[in-house]
């Protein structure tokens, strides 16, 4: 929290992080809270779940919303992930459309465009990765995406960097609307940690396997036990939607599946400070990713 005690009347309001899948915005998140919260990769369709960051700013307290980024749904696992990102902005008194810089004004974004047309709440733009760019592309960039869309603000950002960050909580702290605290105010989200800890498996399947794998699996922690040692053994399972996902996630002799572990294992001590004991296994599931059950383990509502 800032030094100086706040004065004024306190402010609240949801922020949620919006855009096509890829553009930053869990990168963003971590970067607006200062802490690891959602996980990150270079792959598209990463979030899967809305992250809440609770952000403190003098007297204002900022609730950014992760989402899922927005494509063209086909499985309902999918469907689940695009509502979660609209209902996301639906309730937020701040919808930030993410834009990658670098791609510029894509399809994805057009679509997007099209569906925040209506909306009667403060929309914003950010054009992020600007690290990557020619600073001279950047305002013919926001100009073409403001005449598409006439956006309240403008920010021009690197998550990565960090570039840019903090006026955007600055221009957050002064437009959220008066009230009191929704959450407690030395709390940094609401992400259960069983969640946390399933995500951070998932994370490092993004980073160790390719093409299909990522997409095809999910984790639930199942066990979360506490040892009288003060560290903690969590029990997770790993979905995979076909027997050759299933073996390459396993690998050779359980080489795959036991570096993910390792991986997971060395961040989640971080995250959680103790030390942890972390068992995998892989399960073969055709079809987890139309069962309500597995998007309900993730938080998510089924779209029907
Ligand atoms: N150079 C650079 N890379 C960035 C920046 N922001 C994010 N990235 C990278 O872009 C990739 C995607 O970042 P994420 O934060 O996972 O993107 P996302 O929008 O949450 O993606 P989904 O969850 O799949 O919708 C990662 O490799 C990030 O490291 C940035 O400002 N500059
Ligand atoms: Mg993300």
């Amino acid at each position: 929290m800032s030094g100086a005690a706040p004065s004024g009347p306190t402010r609240a309001g949801f922020i949620a992080l919006l855009g096509a899948p890829n553009a930053g915005k869990s990168t963003l998140l971590n970067r607006l809270a200062g802490a690891k919260l959602s996980i990150v990769s270079p792959k598209p369709q990463t979030t899967r779940l809305r992250v809440l960051a609770i952000v403190m700013r003098g007297n204002a307290q900022l609730l950014f919303i992760d989402t899922p980024g927005i494509f063209r749904p086909r499985r309902r696992l999918d469907r689940a992930m695009v509502h979660a990102a609209w209902s996301g902005a639906g309730d937020a008194d701040i919808a930030v459309l993410l834009v990658d810089a670098r791609k510029g004004m894509s399809e994805a974004v057009g679509a997007i465009l099209e569906k925040l047309r209506p909306r009667t709440a403060p929309t914003w733009l950010a054009l992020n990765k600007i690290d990557l760019v020619q600073p001279s592309e950047l305002l013919p960039l926001a100009a073409a995406l403001n005449a598409a869309l006439p956006f309240a603000e403008t920010f021009m950002l690197s998550a990565t960097t960090g570039d840019g960050v903090a006026r955007l909580l600055e221009r957050a702290a002064e437009a959220v609307p008066e009230g009191p605290f929704l959450y407690p105010p030395e709390d940094l989200t609401d992400l259960p940690d069983r969640l946390l800890a399933a995500e951070i498996v998932r994370e490092r399947i993004y980073a160790q396997t390719r093409e299909e794998v990522p997409y095809g699996t999910t984790v639930e922690t199942e066990k979360w036990e506490e040892r009288r040692d003060g560290s903690v053994a969590i029990h997770a399972v790993v979905y995979a939607a076909r027997p050759g996902q299933k073996a390459i996630l396993v690998g050779r002799q359980g080489a795959r599946i036991k570096a993910i572990g390792a991986a997971a294992r060395t961040e989640l001590e971080q995250l959680l400070e103790r030390r942890v004991h972390l068992f995998l296994r892989v399960v073969l599931r055709e079809r987890w990713d139309e069962e309500r059950e597995r998007l309900a383990a993730l938080g998510l509502e089924d779209p029907g």
